[in-house]
Parts: structure tokens; C-alpha cells; sequence
């Protein structure tokens, strides 16, 4: 991939970066929860027909979470958007804050934030909350009598913030997407929305729209974009 400090890099991350910092992925061998795939309960529907059962998935998640740390993706992403300033933009679909406590400031959360609640009936403004509701304990209520729920984005909902998403992809000189397994839309089909063809895929083995791609590099974040981030690195300085 050619990537300099005068492309507009839109950079789109999955699962697959927080893998290494003890993250479970969804699809996959760690995406097993309780017997249920995670996708089962990620779910609009699982929410209507046992809402307890879900928070006790996401009050799992908000532990997991709250344990993890930046590894050493997160921080070279950091680092190259310190480079890039206004020409980088990161969208992620995890709901974890790993990118933030790396450092990195233009992060969009595609799918949601895990440490926010919101309300299933009213249009109160999502709010910072790290509450876990597990088994035997009441559904946390809004004022308004509706259910409190975890800010994310369930299949079946909306994505967050397409029209900002959309400007950025139009915009972009560079895509790269890190572990992320392809088959979840609309994010899938970003790469196909390019006005570019530099593309990129960081992960061990390639995604469901490889053929989208015009590069691969097969192997764990934690080792290939480090990897990017020198390459970029070695670039400026000798000025090419
Ligand atoms: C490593 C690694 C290492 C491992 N280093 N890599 C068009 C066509 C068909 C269907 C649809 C369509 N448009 C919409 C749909 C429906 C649906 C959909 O996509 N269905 C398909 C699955 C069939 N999409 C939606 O409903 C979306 N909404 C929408 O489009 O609204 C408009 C609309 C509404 C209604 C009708 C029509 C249109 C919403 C999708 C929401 C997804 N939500 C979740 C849960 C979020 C909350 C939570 O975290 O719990 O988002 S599901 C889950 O999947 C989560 C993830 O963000 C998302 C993607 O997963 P990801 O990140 O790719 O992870 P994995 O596990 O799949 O892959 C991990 C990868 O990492 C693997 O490739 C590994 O190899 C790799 N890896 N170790 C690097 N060390
Ligand atoms: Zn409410």
C-alpha cells in the first residue's frame, strides 16, 4: 500500500484489534458465550424476548472490558493519526475504548459505545455508565418507564452516523481494515464504496470481501500494524 503524509487515510477496525488484548471476538472460537453464539444475543430481538439475559451478556462484556488494556495496534494507529492529524479517520466497530486510551482523538463508533446507556423508549441522550445488572438483580428503569439498555447498535438497527462515515470514505486516498471478518453490512461493503482503489487488509487470514482488496497483510494487529506505522514512519523521513 502506498500511504504518505499527504493521503486522507480512512481506517476501519473490527474485533479482530482488541483480539490481542483479551477481547473475545464474535465469529470464531472465543465467540461462544454460555452456548449462545454472540450474535444471538447482540440482537434486537433477543432484547424483546429476554432483556435479563442480555444485560447479563453485556455486564459480562463491561468487565471484560474495563480489565483490558491498548495493545500495541491501538497505540501504532495512535500514532500514525499524531502524523496525520485531520487526514485520518477511524471507524470502529468495536464498543470498547481501547483506541481512546491509546490516544487516538477522530474515533467513530459505528456499532455504538459499551460504557454508555441509553433508554429503549424515550430519546434521552445516551449517559456514561459502567453498571452491571447480572442475574437476580431488577431491570435498571428510565424515568419514563422505559427499559435502560446498553448504547449499542443491534442487527436490525441502524448504524451510527452514515452521513459522516460516507464523507470520509468519498475523501479517503488510503482504506485499511483491520480484523474484521467482512459478512457484517453495512460496514462489509465500505470498501466497495471507495473512490480509490488503496486498499488494504490487516488480520490473520483473509476476510468474507477479500476480493475487494487489492492487499493483504496476514497476521496478528499486534504485529502488522506496528509494522504499517514504521513502513509510514520510514517514508517521511526520507521524504518520499
Ligand atoms: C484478528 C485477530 C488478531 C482474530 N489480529 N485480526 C445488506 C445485506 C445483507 C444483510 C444486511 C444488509 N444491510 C443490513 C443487513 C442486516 C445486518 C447484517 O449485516 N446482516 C448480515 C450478517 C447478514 N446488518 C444490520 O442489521 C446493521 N444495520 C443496518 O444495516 O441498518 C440499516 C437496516 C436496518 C434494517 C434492515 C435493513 C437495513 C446493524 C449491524 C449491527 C452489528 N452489531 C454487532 C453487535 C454490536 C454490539 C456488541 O459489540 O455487542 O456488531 S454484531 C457484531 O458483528 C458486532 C461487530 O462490530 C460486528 C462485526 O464483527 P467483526 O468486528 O467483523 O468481528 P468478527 O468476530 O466477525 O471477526 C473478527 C475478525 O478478526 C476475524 O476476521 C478474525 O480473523 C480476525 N482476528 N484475531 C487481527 N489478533
Ligand atoms: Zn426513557
Amino acid at each position: 500500500m502506498k500511504l504518505t503524509l499527504s493521503d486522507h487515510l480512512f481506517v476501519l477496525t473490527g474485533a479482530g484489534v482488541s483480539a490481542e488484548s483479551g477481547l473475545a471476538t464474535f465469529r470464531g472460537d472465543g465467540g461462544l458465550w454460555r452456548n449462545y453464539r454472540a450474535e444471538e444475543v447482540a440482537n434486537i430481538a433477543a432484547w424483546r424476548r429476554d432483556p435479563r439475559l442480555v444485560w447479563e451478556f453485556y455486564s459480562m462484556r463491561r468487565r471484560k472490558a474495563l480489565a483490558a488494556k491498548p495493545n500495541p495496534a491501538h497505540v501504532a494507529l495512535a500514532e500514525i493519526e499524531q502524523q496525520l492529524g485531520d487526514r485520518f479517520f477511524l471507524c470502529t466497530q468495536n464498543v470498547d475504548s481501547l483506541h481512546e486510551q491509546a490516544g487516538s482523538e477522530r474515533v467513530h463508533h459505528i456499532h455504538g459505545e459499551l460504557m454508555k446507556t441509553k433508554c429503549d423508549s424515550c430519546a434521552r441522550e445516551p449517559f456514561p455508565d459502567e453498571s452491571t445488572y447480572d442475574e437476580g438483580t431488577a431491570l435498571p428503569k428510565c424515568d419514563c418507564g422505559g427499559t435502560l439498555r446498553v448504547n449499542v447498535v443491534w442487527f436490525g438497527e441502524m448504524v451510527s452516523g452514515m452521513e459522516r462515515v460516507a464523507y470520509e470514505l468519498q475523501r479517503s486516498t488510503a482504506f485499511v481494515a483491520i480484523g474484521t471478518s467482512g459478512v457484517v453490512e453495512p460496514v462489509a461493503s465500505f470498501v466497495r464504496a471507495l473512490p480509490h482503489r488503496n486498499t488494504l487488509y490487516i488480520g490473520p487470514e483473509k476476510p468474507a470481501n477479500a476480493d475487494a482488496f487489492s492487499e493483504y497483510m496476514l497476521g496478528p494487529a499486534a504485529e502488522m500494524v506496528p509494522w504499517l506505522a514504521q513502513t509510514f514512519f520510514t517514508a517521511k523521513d526520507d521524504g518520499s
